[in-house]
């Protein structure tokens, strides 16, 4: 079962702009079942932790920051291939090089401000999920 599962975030600006049904309404007619969700929001220390993988790159601070500055939607997505179907959903990280009709073409202003987060592995998406839900949040 884990393996068809992914964790997204509607990130700041995509829920500050008011994006968030537009785009939880994509995922939901891409296949994707929704299993654990809610609305939070990330203090410096927690999205710190969060991206942590990425400390040693020039825009964690900027990240972090971002990540920070308003509520997001955390949740754990299901479905065939979740992690790679999903990835392919959201499209490019540069949402200057993403696909026509992905999630970050439509909704994303820049790399930072990117609308989505995608899970970019099986393991990722467990320790991802991990992170926002409990046990009983995941069944
Ligand atoms: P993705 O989310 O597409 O897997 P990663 O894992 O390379 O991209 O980067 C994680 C997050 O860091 C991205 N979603 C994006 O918000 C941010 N990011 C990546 N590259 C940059 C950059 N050059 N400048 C600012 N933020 C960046």
């Amino acid at each position: 079962m884990a393996t068809n599962r992914t964790f997204t975030m509607v990130k700041p600006d995509a829920f500050g702009a008011g994006n968030s049904g537009a785009i939880l309404s994509m995922i939901e007619k891409a296949g994707f079942k929704l299993i654990a969700m809610k609305i939070t929001r990330l203090t410096s220390e927690t999205a710190g932790k969060f991206y942590e993988v990425h400390k040693e790159r020039g825009f964690y601070g900027e990240l972090v920051e971002f990540m920070s500055s308003g509520p997001i939607i955390a949740a754990i997505l299901e479905k065939d291939n979740a992690v790679a179907d999903f990835r392919k959903l959201i499209g490019a990280t540069d949402p200057a090089k993403a696909d026509e009709g992905t999630i970050r073409k439509l909704y994303a202003k820049s790399m930072g401000a990117n609308a989505v987060h995608g899970s970019d592995s099986d393991e990722n998406a467990a320790i991802e999920g991990n992170f926002f839900f409990s046990h009983l949040e995941r069944i």
